[in-house]
């Protein structure tokens, strides 16, 4: 058995070394055995219910958990997602499982015909996929996942075989989606950004005409409580803009040199594009460590930020806004997205303070009146503690906040943070996602990226992203 071969047969056994003071932890106990529920053999599901395929920004948050139970599967489970981009760079918001049957859930690939409307675009012939994209957090779990066992990943070529394909996703972004002119990516549809039913889409989303409601069954009522889902009219409107990006062959632009006319919805957001520059930086890491440069895109990761405060930045609120480039440009609605950016290592002294007044103020509340950042404004005519994102909080978004006060030396609330999401991860069966006043479970349960994520806080305690280094086989 060669070195490699020896090395992938004794991960496999093992998976990482054990550590009886967080392995033997309920949290970590029961965060694997969700976990090991979801996954399918070569990737994970969100919920085996709800969501019984591979979702995109889902995968990379779970690589992030993944990887303190078994950086081999954390790896895996990055190259399935990635087997499935496309030859534009695009890489598909949800990879069908072939053996799912078509009505377990609704858009079915029956519906994106991802690898006959999606032909011209580069869609893939042997998997079939969406044909929209989520949050760009690749680049950053895949950095993330080569550090829990760097030598693991030199032996398998991980970063050498998904740096091409990394850069060829950031590429696609930054200049087939940049609609706005400005250097930001846009998204097309509200399930492109990941908050799928935000109050900052309602304006937007307005000058979009339903498809009518007999003409799709909504799956997800099987699983959730209609009260916490989004209602049959967003459905409508997510339906139509969908059909309408498959009908013009998943073609981007603006009109010009596609002749297809703009997409009717295109916005750019605060925290897909915080996402992306984070990944940026996370793949200068990775170029650096294949000796193919970096300073480059850490220089570009730079720009962007510049040009996320010079487009999004709204200092009457003190937090990032959407910029609807469709409407009446930035869209006064106070939404988490608009947070997101304190994840950035290059983020102004001045606009960190103001972040941080504004997350712990009476709009979002953190550490005063909730226990977890809700996803909207308490205080917005909108909020709905148990709606979706419209209110409730969400583990991902938790995190990314979490690290983002760890990394600007706001100690003691990220400690807090971290004991508040580690806790309400626990009590409630792992939720998708929580009433931020009490923590009460709503949506599914044994939620993927809940666990995943939480696995993560448990182990790197007080891990700090500026300080992402590969320390030579040190569990990062
Ligand atoms: C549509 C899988 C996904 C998450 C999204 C979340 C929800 C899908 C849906 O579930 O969206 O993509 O059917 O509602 O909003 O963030 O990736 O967990």
């Amino acid at each position: 058995m060669d070195r490699t071969a020896q090395l992938i047969a004794h991960r496999t056994e093992t998976s990482v070394a054990y550590d009886p003071a967080v392995h033997a932890h309920p949290l970590h106990v029961g965060a694997a055995r969700v976990l090991e529920q979801n996954w399918t053999g070569t990737s994970t599901v969100p919920s085996r219910g709800l969501y019984p395929h591979q979702w995109s920004w889902d995968s990379a948050f779970i690589a992030i958990g993944l990887r303190h139970l078994s950086a081999l599967r954390a790896q895996t489970e990055l190259e399935t997602l990635l087997s499935a981009q496309w030859a534009d760079g695009r890489v598909p918001h949800i990879v069908f499982n072939p053996s799912v049957p078509l009505d377990a859930y609704f858009p079915s690939p029956d519906f994106w015909r991802s690898s006959t409307a999606g032909r011209a675009a580069g869609a893939p012939r042997g998997v079939e996929t969406s044909g929209i994209v989520q949050p760009p957090v690749h680049a950053l779990a895949a950095w993330l996942v080569h550090l829990a066992d760097p030598e693991l990943s030199r032996a398998r070529g991980f970063l050498a075989r998904l740096h091409p394909r990394l850069a060829a996703w950031h590429r696609y972004l930054l200049h087939r989606r940049d609609l706005g002119g400005g250097g930001l990516a846009s998204v097309v549809h509200p399930w492109e950004q990941g908050m799928d039913n935000a109050p900052s889409w309602d304006a937007a989303l307005a000058r979009v005409t339903p498809a009518p409601a007999r003409s799709f069954r909504r799956a997800d009522l099987d699983h959730g409580a209609p009260e916490d889902r989004p209602t049959d009219l967003d459905y409508g409107r997510y339906v139509r803009l969908a059909a309408d990006y498959r009908d013009r062959g998943y073609r981007d632009g603006t009109g010009g040199s596609y002749g297809d006319g703009p997409s009717d919805f295109a916005v750019e957001d605060p925290s897909f594009n915080a996402l992306l520059i984070a990944s940026e930086h996370a793949l200068a890491r990775i170029a650096h460590e294949l000796g193919a440069g970096g300073t480059a895109r850490h220089a570009r990761a730079e720009r962007l930020t510049a040009a996320l405060i010079e487009r999004l930045w709204d200092p009457r609120t003190g937090q990032f806004l959407c910029r609807d480039l469709r409407g009446g440009g930035l869209v006064p609605e106070r939404g988490v997205s608009g947070l997101i950016p304190l994840l950035l290592p290059t983020l102004p002294r001045d606009t960190v303070v103001s972040l941080v007044r504004t997350l712990t103020g009476p709009h979002f509340g953190l550490g005063t009146a909730t226990r977890l950042a809700p996803s909207y404004d308490l205080l917005g005519e909108a909020f709905d503690p148990h709606r979706y994102w419209r209110g409730p909080a969400w583990f991902n978004t938790n995190w990314l906040l979490e690290r983002g006060l760890r990394l600007h030396g706001e100690r003691e609330r990220a400690d807090a943070l971290r004991r508040a999401l580690l806790d309400t991860a626990q009590h409630s069966g792992f939720a998708e996602y929580v009433d931020p006043y009490t923590g009460e479970a709503c949506g599914a349960t044994g939620f993927g990226w809940t666990a995943a994520l939480a696995l993560d806080l448990l182990h790197t305690p007080t891990f700090d992203l500026r300080d992402m280094r590969d320390k030579g086989g040190d569990r990062a």
